[in-house]
């Protein structure tokens, strides 16, 4: 038995000093890539973990409650998702949960590192061997630039990316947002993971403030991630037309199979707001 007790805490700037700590027991895979540092290693409590960059993407224990929600909440608000975009996604999750639903006839992935998409399928296959399906069309490019060329091409765009710093911060911008309005269909549909309602107060309603003047329809729903800072992470719901709660089709989601965190009543209370975000982000 080791003497030296390993722990790896998840140090951001933005979070003035609060942090969550994770016992490691085994540092399973590290390596440098032309974007980030990627590390998988093993906690006794959350099974392994991809870190990218110093922060936690998934945990095995807790990775389903984040993964469900950015995908069921917008196919189970189109009537008809067919054509699906995922910016980022390196990992598989958010493309295993995606071909849950029998509509989905191509999911196209646009990583900007392939060497996510390596590392997943080493340690994490559970997820990464949905990049295996055929409706699955893999793209090494970056986000923005992929855009430009696909005008009105998706039913569903899902941007499952890392958080608003470093290389992040351009997905985060009114420019890339008005890209994402470009490459909808008239009737599409598009999910971002949006951070902490407790710790990006700020960032979350400086982000609603353009996305509400580009989508007509906008809500902001969470989920519960225990490895996330705060425990929790929400995502922004931009529509051209559907609204995600009085077009929620509940009798989709007793085809979903091997869910852990998503069902019918949770889809709707996701977007009930405590009454500080509700009164003053004004989202
Ligand atoms: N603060 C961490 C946010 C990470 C969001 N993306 C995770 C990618 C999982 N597919």
């Amino acid at each position: 038995m080791s003497k030296i007790d390993l722990w790896f805490g998840e140090q951001y700037g933005r979070e003035n000093g609060r942090y969550l700590n994770i016992k490691v027991d085994n540092v399973l895979e590290k390596l440098q890539t032309p974007f980030q540092e990627i590390y998988v290693v093993h906690s006794p409590t959350f099974g392994k973990i991809l870190i990218n960059d110093g922060v936690v993407m998934l945990t095995e224990d807790d990775e389903a409650g984040y993964h469900e929600m950015i995908v069921h909440v917008p196919l189970c608000s189109h009537p008809e998702p067919k054509e699906v975009l995922v910016i980022g996604g390196g990992d598989g999750g958010t493309v295993r949960e995606l071909l849950k639903h029998p509509q989905v006839s191509k999911v196209d992935v646009c990583e900007i590192d392939g060497e996510v998409i390596e590392v997943c399928r080493r340690h994490f296959p559970n997820l990464a061997n949905s990049f295996d399906h055929k409706k699955v069309h893999i793209y090494l490019e970056d986000g923005a630039q992929f855009l430009i060329s696909r005008k009105a091409q998706y039913d569903i765009i899902i941007i499952d990316s890392t958080d608003p710093i470093g290389p992040g911060t351009t997905l985060f911008t009114e420019h890339f947002y008005q890209s994402i309005f470009d490459s909808l269909k008239e009737d599409g549909i598009a999910v971002s993971q949006m951070e902490s309602l407790f710790w990006h107060t700020g960032f979350i309603q400086d982000m609603f403030l353009f996305l509400k003047k580009i989508f007509p329809v906008t809500a902001y729903y969470y989920t519960m991630v225990p490895t996330y800072p705060s425990g929790m992470i929400g995502f922004s719901f931009c529509s051209k037309k559907y609204h995600p709660i009085e077009d929620f089709r509940p009798e989709r989601v007793a085809g979903l199979s091997d869910l852990k965190y998503y069902h019918a009543d949770l889809h709707k209370a996701s977007f009930v707001l405590p009454a500080f975000a509700k009164n003053d982000l004004q989202i």
